[in-house]
């Protein structure tokens, strides 16, 4: 607790009768003096403000029992000094000393909380009132002791709290209270325990039938924190009260086949068959059928999602959904703020969107190695306060098993507890002992109202244990001796509470015993109906591969204009940026006589037409409102306020919503919450922006467990695109290359798109068509977008490209192949590379026409019928020159020679042009960067078979 808090708690007021008279007077000799009151009386007044008037003492003073002033000693108000630093000490270290661990007893007697370190007697609390230390006490507690006893049973009971490291006084007084007055700890009704522990022993009498009857089988048993099943509950039901009409839950592997059995209400039936075999056999490959695309590999049992609708008579109350989860642990966190975000913001109409915090709430629940172990969590709790990204306060409950596989806490982490991580966020921490059940539905109350009432996170440490190993094959006493014979023979919390329940005459022993048969009965019915109820539950493969017609996405020139213009409005009162004006009215320029349509124009009109088509929009990246290279300008800043104006949220034409959000500088959470927002949102077209390409490697794993795999895993349909600046214009390894190769290593089974785009137009079409398949068949779309290029006019398109066509795979180079009988070598190339050779065509001597440059626009799915063609268009073709910026082991070379090779005829060769391999993608001195890019000009060019360093011969020996 910091020094504003103890003004908080104590003030004027509470002092009366002879306490009061002495701390005015020695109020006014520390007035005088400072120095003249020892050093703890000085620093107490140092937190208060001047005392009442003298009348208002006298006011003070009537209500109050002894009105004389009875001059009492300085050593006496040092005591209530004592006794205030004491109590205001168990409040912030109490749960130091709480017993808040299951496998400990009695935990070890912390100094700070003892009488003795602040040279106090009980009876010197006894001469103190209680008010002095406590104002806000109940009425039955008189004096300091009473008041330390109680503080000390709130404070270190099973139930503990960290509370210290939030700034708002409200918020924290708030919460104090709540916990001081006992109201968290309302007495349970008899069914409301009787229904948890029904719960508690579904819990444990499912994970028990799991055992015997799969021996030896994975599942991450939870038991150990079997209470999380009914604080979920809880939660659930809370949330829903409070009107909620989506509950996201993000978990890992333990417990979560309790969790979809009992929470989300996945039949027994359907978990077993999981045991047995594939979900959906029918689904799965048989042998012999290698080749067959399904689009649909599956996942293990443990890491699939659910959602589980609630009904109130016919109507949908609400939904429950656990997300899809790779093994990678914690990734799923900003994917499920990514839903909740989605389930909360209304689209429907022009501007920016509406949230409502209330309709959606992520639930996380981590794991205590992991939670400080993953970066990508506190990545995505510094999300929580940001515009763009915040979800109305997460609910965050680590699961807490004290251990991580085989590693400990003293091996896993540098923090006293597994929540630390979260402080710094300022979220309340409670700590609580996953043995007592009624103290977690209580942190479980006090989280949601928290929740509820100020919009921002809340996290649980529920302290349990690990019964089994790992998994159930792992063995915990060969690295745990110790910990597993305490666990061994550590009772069920079922057990101690049904106990509880017993001695309370809640339960008898009989109707126990009633219950516990009835639910075995019912997993050993589920058990043999598994079959039958199996198939019912199986995924439905949502057709992977079906046809689809392509949608025009030209628009016409007079639409594009009229919305060109009038994105160049301002309102009356705005003041823009007089170099930002000039760059805008350039765009005006775009559609005279001869105007071209740069990057950036392209992007805004492609935007401006998908709302107007009702699509929704959402953008974000570092610096992607302006954008990194200074050309995008989605939101304007008024010159003298500064205040943010959005044209593309005032266009007239808009049906749907703009949202454009400069990111943190985060690449994986922001990805992952693009992700989830793009799953949610299906009727939007979400874009996420990396700043240089080179940084997207930093979220390489929501790449790899999700963009590219979700759907062959989960069946989970994404249409999220990534722009991905990249080219090699000498700005060192870390500013050329998106890594274009590692995308097109994750493609298969038409996962996605990936391209490398060399005009505007082509952006622009790409972007329409992306829109308009969000609803059917969508996949992720990888585009490598230029940098320099967003200024050249080689890149730059006419109007009547974008009134006219569709977005092409293949494009010709129009400097070449003039002669097309003539043509001898091919040189297919992507991106950047290929404007460089067209702004060298322009000013070179005439090229050879026994030359054919062809521009691949589209590296997955592999243009191959398109290829094909050109081919054909070239009789004598001598060979194709597959030319790249990057490195030979980078880049799409080592992707593109089989399949290009596979269309050659016999006698053409296929040789290899570019960068010999490297470790690092780019030189990091910008002159041998342009002697290397010349290089490779001039040897495309130059038309002639002698031996050059870089140009390899990709014959079927050399690969
Ligand atoms: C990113 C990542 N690294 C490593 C692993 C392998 N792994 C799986 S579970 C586990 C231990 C996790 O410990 P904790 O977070 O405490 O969760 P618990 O298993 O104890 O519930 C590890 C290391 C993983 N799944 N993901
Ligand atoms: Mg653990």
């Amino acid at each position: 607790m910091d020094d504003t808090t103890i003004a908080g708690l104590i003030s004027w007021r509470d002092f009366y009768g002879p306490n009061l008279g002495y701390a005015i007077e020695l109020y006014e000799r520390y007035l005088s003096d400072p120095n003249s009151v020892d050093a703890a009386t000085k620093k107490f007044f140092e937190q208060w403000e001047a005392p009442p008037v003298q009348q208002e003492y006298q006011q003070l003073d009537m209500g109050t029992a002894d009105k004389q002033r009875i001059a009492i000693s300085e050593n006496e108000v040092t005591r209530i000094v004592a006794a205030q630093r004491l109590a205001r000490n168990i409040r912030e270290y109490g749960h130091l000393e709480a017993r808040i661990n299951p496998l400990v007893e009695q935990p070890a007697a912390v100094a700070l909380l003892k009488l003795s370190t602040y040279q106090l007697t009980e009876n010197n609390l006894d001469a103190i009132p209680a008010q002095s230390i406590w104002p806000d006490a109940p009425k039955e507690i008189r004096t300091a002791r009473e008041a330390i006893i109680r503080l000390r049973q709130v404070y270190t009971g099973t139930l503990a709290y960290e509370f210290g490291h939030v700034h708002n006084m409200e918020e924290r007084a708030r919460l104090m209270r709540m916990v001081e007055s006992g109201a968290i700890f309302h007495s349970r009704s008899p069914e409301e325990q009787r229904k948890t522990l029904k719960r508690l022993i579904q819990v444990e009498e499912f994970e028990t039938f799991l055992h015997r009857t799969f021996v030896g089988q994975k599942r991450f048993s939870i038991e150990g924190v079997d209470i999380l099943v009914p604080m979920l509950d809880k939660l659930v039901q809370a949330a829903v009260e409070a009107g909620a009409k989506h509950v996201m839950i993000g978990m890992a592997h333990r417990g979560r086949l309790n969790v979809l059995a009992h929470v989300l209400g996945k039949p027994y039936a359907a978990i077993f068959s999981e045991f047995h075999t594939a979900p959906n056999k029918e689904l799965v490959p048989s042998e012999g059928s290698m080749g067959i695309n399904y689009g649909w590999t599956g996942d293990v049992k443990y890491h699939l999602g659910a959602s589980k609708t609630m009904h109130e008579g016919k109507t949908v109350q609400a939904r429950v959904k656990l997300a899809n989860n790779p093994s990678h642990l914690e990734f799923v966190n900003p994917v499920v703020e990514g839903f909740a975000r989605a389930a909360q913001d209304d689209r429907s109409a022009k501007g920016y969107p509406r949230q409502n915090q209330d309709k959606a709430i992520a639930v996380l629940i981590h794991g205590d190695a992991a939670f400080p172990g993953e970066g990508i969590v506190a990545e995505t709790l510094n999300l929580s306060s940001l515009e763009g990204f915040h979800t109305g306060g997460t609910l965050h409950i680590i699961a807490n098993n004290q251990i991580g596989f085989t590693a400990e806490k003293h091996e896993s982490r540098s923090t006293r507890y597994a929540s630390d991580l979260a402080k710094g966020f300022e979220i309340p921490i409670v700590h609580v002992s996953a043995d007592d059940p009624e103290a977690c539905l209580a942190a479980i109350e006090l989280a949601h109202a928290y929740r509820n009432t100020f919009h921002k996170d809340f996290l649980i440490d529920l302290v349990g244990y690990r019964k089994w190993g790992h998994n159930e094959m792992d063995d915990p006493n060969m690295t745990q001796p110790q910990l597993y014979a305490k666990i061994t023979s550590h009772p069920s919390v079922r057990t101690i509470y049904a106990q509880t329940l017993e001695k309370s005459g809640v339960l008898t022993a009989e109707e126990l015993t009633q219950i516990e048969q009835e639910i075995r009965e019912r997993l050993r019915t589920a058990y043999n109906q598994m079959t039958a109820e199996g198939k019912a539950h199986d995924l439905q493969s949502k057709d992977s591969q079906s046809p689809q017609t392509l949608p025009s996405t030209a628009v016409p020139i007079a639409s594009l204009q009229q919305i060109n213009e009038s994105l160049l409005e301002y309102p009356a009162d705005f003041t823009v940026y007089p170099k930002l004006d000039r760059v805008l009215q350039k765009r005006r320029a775009a559609f005279a006589e001869g105007g071209k349509i740069d990057w950036a124009l392209a992007e805004t009109l492609a935007f401006a037409t998908i709302l107007a088509d009702g699509t929704a929009i959402r953008l974000a990246g570092q610096d992607t409102e302006r954008g990194t290279f200074g050309h995008r300008h989605v939101v304007l800043h008024d010159a003298k306020t500064g205040d943010r104006f959005v044209p593309l949220q005032r266009l007239a034409q808009a049906q749907a919503t703009f949202a454009v959000h400069n990111s943190p500088l985060t690449e994986a959470a922001v990805i992952g919450f693009e992700y989830g927002y793009s799953i949610e949102a299906p009727d939007t077209l979400v874009l996420w922006e990396a700043q240089f390409g080179d940084f997207a490697n930093a979220g390489q794993v929501l790449f790899d467990q999700f963009l590219s795999s979700g759907n062959a895993k989960w069946l989970e349909q994404s249409g999220l695109v990534l722009l991905l600046p990249h080219g090699y214009e000498g700005q060192g390894p870390e500013h050329s290359s998106a890594r274009l190769e590692r995308f097109l290593q994750l493609s298969a089974e038409n996962n996605w798109r990936v391209v490398n785009l060399t005009r505007a137009a082509q952006y622009f079409h790409l972007l329409r068509l992306q829109a308009a398949s969000l609803q059917h068949a969508v996949r992720p779309l990888v585009i490598m977008t230029p940098k320099s290029l967003l200024r050249n006019v080689r890149a730059a398109s006419s109007p009547s490209e974008f009134a006219e066509g569709s977005f092409q795979t293949v494009l010709d180079e129009p400097l070449t192949a003039t002669h097309k009988e003539a043509v001898e070598r091919l040189v297919l190339c992507t991106g950047k590379i290929a404007i460089e050779l067209a702004a060298t065509l322009e000013t070179a001597p005439p090229v050879s026409d026994r030359l054919a440059i062809v521009r691949v626009e589209q590296l997955y799915p592999f243009p191959g019928q398109e290829l094909q063609q050109v081919l054909k268009r070239y009789p004598h073709l001598r060979e194709v020159v597959w030319l790249q910026e990057e490195p030979q082991n980078m880049g799409a070379w080592a992707y593109m020679q089989p399949r290009i090779r596979a269309l050659l005829k016999d006698g053409a060769i296929l040789r290899y042009l570019g960068r010999p391999e490297r470790s690092s993608p780019a030189e990091g001195i910008a002159d041998a960067h342009e002697m290397t890019q010349k290089r490779m000009i001039r040897e495309t060019l130059e038309f002639s078979h002698s031996n050059h360093s870089n140009l390899t011969i990709a014959g079927r020996e050399s690969w």
